[in-house]
């Protein structure tokens, strides 16, 4: 527990190591590319068939290999998912396998990432018993079941991208510590459910409430690990957009992604999508929880980024999401016909400004043409894109795609630097050879 503590102080990734490490101590099977760390996959998944939270056995399942040092990730299926890149078993940290973002607008939802913080996980939730508490700086305390929920509030609907703020951390160059994503810790959903707006009003904000903190059902292994809560502005909060979702692309959430309720915060990363979300706290001080002062944090320069390799004396909060775009249907490395026209798609998304245009380049950035945009499902979706050119045999092509939303802003050419591997949304290349 000392050293837990001490740890804690250090960095949240060291911490989340110490935490993964304590819980089990066959948790990381990321190391190795051996059939042996299969096996060991199967073995913690029967360990886990106590937790209820069980991966399938896997020993003949295939593996993929992220272009980064151990970058392996054997495909393992938990509970209501398909196989997916494992990175932690406890807690479950599963990524989706990038070409399942080809020619799909939304993430079904057996193929939706998985991330969670402490291993401590209920295994069943009743939808009958299940109570959201909403409470604090209120008028009125609310104790509100599903039912509620569903019959006293409006429903809505939209489509929201959900990305974790350390997505692509594995690329980060000089390397950081944390959870090495390759560029699938996101998924796009349909969210169904009412606005947090409609509760907090029927529970009455009192005058001079700053924040309001999120708390979900998961709680952490050790003593003295502080329990994952996230807390947002109330000016932030009070819009039309933020949700308690109950249901995902039309279906119940699975356990994984926060089932029976889950904050969804359209533009917002991920981190502040609380799962299993069962307490709602207006604040009249800032939250000093340890998830907000100590994790999630970036340099305060307004760049957002620091020399790599130095720490910042001031960090502020993560917030909204930088635009970013990709490529679903190459992979690095691939071959691709030449002497006809070939068709590169993609996808786009920002903070909610929406998609604008997006620029499709085959030399690495020196050429650009524009190109063209899918239907468009809402600010907060995905936006799929397509462009085509005629590859010529033999030639080797360095592709890139450019987003710029619709007030001008767009993805960098290099990556902003920052200690806990966040944020990224560099122009990415994806080198083919055509044949
Ligand atoms: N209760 C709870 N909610 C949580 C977390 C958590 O650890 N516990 N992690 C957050 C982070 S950092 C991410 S990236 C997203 C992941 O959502 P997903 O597992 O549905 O993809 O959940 C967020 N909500
Ligand atoms: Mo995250």
């Amino acid at each position: 527990m000392q050293d837990l503590r001490k740890s804690m102080a250090l960095h949240d990734h060291d911490r989340e190591r110490i935490e993964n490490a304590r819980s089990s101590s066959l948790a990381n099977v990321h190391s190795g590319i051996t059939r042996r760390s299969l096996l060991r996959a199967a073995v913690i998944g029967s360990g886990l068939a106590l937790a209820g939270i069980r991966p399938a056995h896997t020993a003949d399942q295939p593996a993929v290999h992220l272009p980064f040092e151990r970058g392996y990730r054997p495909l393992v299926a938990f509970p209501q998912k398909r196989p997916l890149m494992l990175m932690t078993i406890r807690p479950p940290q599963l990524e989706t396998p990038f070409h399942l973002f080809n020619d799909r607008i939304f993430t079904p939802n057996d193929a939706f990432f998985v991330r969670w913080h402490l291993a401590n996980i209920p295994t069943t939730v009743d939808p009958a018993t299940f109570r959201l508490r909403v409470h604090g700086h209120v008028e009125r305390s609310l104790t509100l079941s599903l039912a509620d929920l569903r019959t006293q509030f409006e429903e809505v609907e939209l489509a929201a991208v959900c990305q974790c703020a350390g997505n692509s951390r594995g690329f980060f160059e000089p390397r950081v510590p944390g959870g090495q994503w390759g560029h699938g810790a996101m998924g796009n959903a349909r969210w169904t459910g009412v606005r947090l707006r409609d509760i907090l009003d029927r529970a009455g904000v009192k005058p001079g409430a700053v924040q309001v903190r999120f708390d979900g059902l998961d709680r952490p292994v050790a003593e003295g690990t502080p329990d994952f809560r996230k807390s947002l502005n109330v000016e932030d909060v009070m819009n039309e957009h933020v949700l308690l979702a109950y249901a995902m692309n039309g279906e119940p959430l699975p356990l994984l992604n926060g089932f029976p309720l889950r904050l969804v915060v359209p533009g917002w990363y991920a981190t502040y999508w609380v799962k299993m979300l069962n307490d709602i706290e207006v604040l009249n001080t800032a939250d000093e929880g340890f998830w907000m002062t100590h994790a999630y944090r970036l340099p305060a320069d307004p760049c957002r980024c620091i020399e790599p390799g130095q720490r910042p004396a001031r960090t502020v909060p993560i917030g909204r999401m930088p635009v970013r775009s990709f490529i679903t249907n190459l992979d690095r490395g691939a071959r691709i016909p030449s002497g006809k026209p070939f068709v590169v798609k993609g996808i786009a998304f920002d903070q909610g400004y929406g998609i604008d245009r997006v620029l499709f380049s085959t030399d690495g950035g020196t050429h650009w043409q524009r190109a063209t945009l899918g239907h468009d499902y809402g600010d907060f979706s995905f936006r799929q894109w397509k462009a085509r050119f005629v590859p010529k045999t033999g030639h080797t092509y360095a592709l890139q795609c450019l987003a710029i939303n619709r007030i001008g802003e767009s993805q960098r050419f290099s990556a902003r630097w920052n200690p806990g591997g966040y944020l990224r949304h560099a122009v990415e290349t994806v080198q083919v050879e055509a044949m």
